[in-house]
């Protein structure tokens, strides 16, 4: 017989306008929304405070200012998420070996081979609660349940400051009743499609014939109906370090269409893209630019270059050679780079000297740059401009190799 799993999904509340609020006294019990520094910016996340007024991430400042008027907006502060994250997976560690850092401010534990070390799922939930308040001053909500898809919709019913277990024989009276836009994975159009053929909630879902679904779905059909029953085959992924890609995007704080803004804006992006693969060691072969037009039309294109690289500058050619051959017909929206096809760097001595002293002039920048600050060092193109405020994407890791996206 196949033993049931006990996985645990860890969700801070509020992430970041909680750090935030630890941070600052004066933003304690008071109605917070945090945003990033562009004049484009957005809500990220809301304190509870805000969110009984109708706050909601995503809403735009005047938006949420209407809906509270005394809302106290915060600017994000990136390194103080990614230090707590950081801080965050050593205490979860302690519990399991298997832990996966989801996102930023969400994990999950397989527990299965080591909660009877702790005292029990419940009181694992309880320490790591515990563990996050006296180190951090955050709250955070903790569901228990037999798979990823079941632990994640626990949390999110039980927040804030929860902590529930669902057990494998409580599963389908916990879920019957749950629209099915609950679960993790079923958007907004699925749900719709769904909402067509009469079917609003978990348990309906879950009854529908396979044969059904599959000719609406497709194959995806099946998929639908095992999470209608509460099923998920994921397992907690442990080894999330393979890096398959590192790329970084910013959406403009104005649509830009002048060649010298577009090269300054690549040439940032190709330096933080660069900087991240020589920090964790990695090289690619592949570079790819990704635009977007103010009407949202996104797209790539790619470039496979002769060596391996992880040098700003055979990036930053790269993505120009690429931007060439486009025919820009309107204002870029958002700009991306991105390295692929990466291999572990062997760290060679390049034979030819000019390239030994670029090597020199990289590693003295980023040893520079590592020590006092993010482009404290930087190339005199770019110092030319004002940097931009951004916002840390909720997909960063601690294993740091990810694409982030800075609103
Ligand atoms: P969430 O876990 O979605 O939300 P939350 O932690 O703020 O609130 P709760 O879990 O209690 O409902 O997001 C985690 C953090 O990621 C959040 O604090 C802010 C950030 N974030 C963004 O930057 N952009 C986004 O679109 C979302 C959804 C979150
Ligand atoms: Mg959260």
């Amino acid at each position: 017989m196949l033993l049931s799993r006990i996985i645990m999904c860890i969700d801070m509340d509020a992430f970041f306008a909680s750090v935030e609020q630890k941070a600052n006294p004066r933003f304690r019990s008071k109605p917070i929304g945090v945003i990033g520094g562009g004049p484009r910016t957005i809500i990220t996340t809301a304190s509870y405070e805000a969110r009984k007024f109708g706050v909601k991430t995503g809403m735009s400042i005047p938006e949420a200012k209407k809906a509270c008027p005394h809302l106290i907006l915060v600017i994000a502060n990136n390194a103080r998420y990614t230090h707590t994250c950081r801080g965050l997976e050593e205490i979860f560690r302690r519990f399991t070996p298997d832990a996966e850092i989801y996102s930023v401010d969400e994990a999950f534990l397989d527990i299965t081979a080591t909660h009877h070390l702790f005292g029990g799922p419940e009181e694992i939930g309880r320490s790591i609660k515990r563990s996050v308040k006296d180190v951090f001053g955050i709250n955070c909500t903790v569901g228990i349940a037999p798979n990823i898809l079941l632990a994640k919709l626990v949390s999110d019913i039980a927040k804030p400051d929860g902590l529930r277990w669902v057990k494998p024989e409580e599963v389908g009276g916990c879920i019957e009743d749950i629209p099915v836009k609950e679960l993790w994975g079923i958007g907004a159009r699925t749900a719709e499609r769904l909402a067509v053929l009469g079917i609003r909630t978990c348990g309906e879902l879950g009854r529908t014939p396979s044969s059904l679904l599959r000719s609406k779905f497709g194959i995806y059909g099946e998929a639908l109906r095992a999470m209608g029953l509460g099923g998920c085959s994921r397992p907690v992924q442990t080894n999330t370090e393979e890096a398959k890609s590192i790329g970084h995007s910013m959406t403009l704080p104005r649509d830009i269409l002048e060649r010298t803004d577009i090269e300054h804006c690549l040439l940032l992006l190709s330096e933080k893209v660069g900087r991240r693969a020589r920090k964790y060691g990695y090289l690619g072969k592949t570079v790819s630019l990704t635009l977007r037009y103010p009407d949202f039309e996104t797209f790539s294109r790619r470039k496979t270059l002769a060596e391996f690289t992880n040098d700003t500058h055979d990036i930053y050619k790269s993505v120009l050679r690429i931007l060439e051959g486009i025919g820009l017909r309107d204002r870029i929206r958002l700009l991306g780079v991105s390295l692929s096809t990466i291999v572990d760097d062997p760290h060679q001595i390049p034979l030819i000297e000019e390239e030994r002293k670029r090597k020199a002039v990289l590693r003295a920048m980023d040893c520079v740059n590592d020590r006092f600050g993010e482009f404290k060092l930087t190339w005199g193109s770019y110092f030319r401009r004002e940097r931009e405020g951004g916002v840390i994407s909720p997909s960063w890791k601690p294993s740091g190799v990810k694409s982030v996206h800075l609103k």
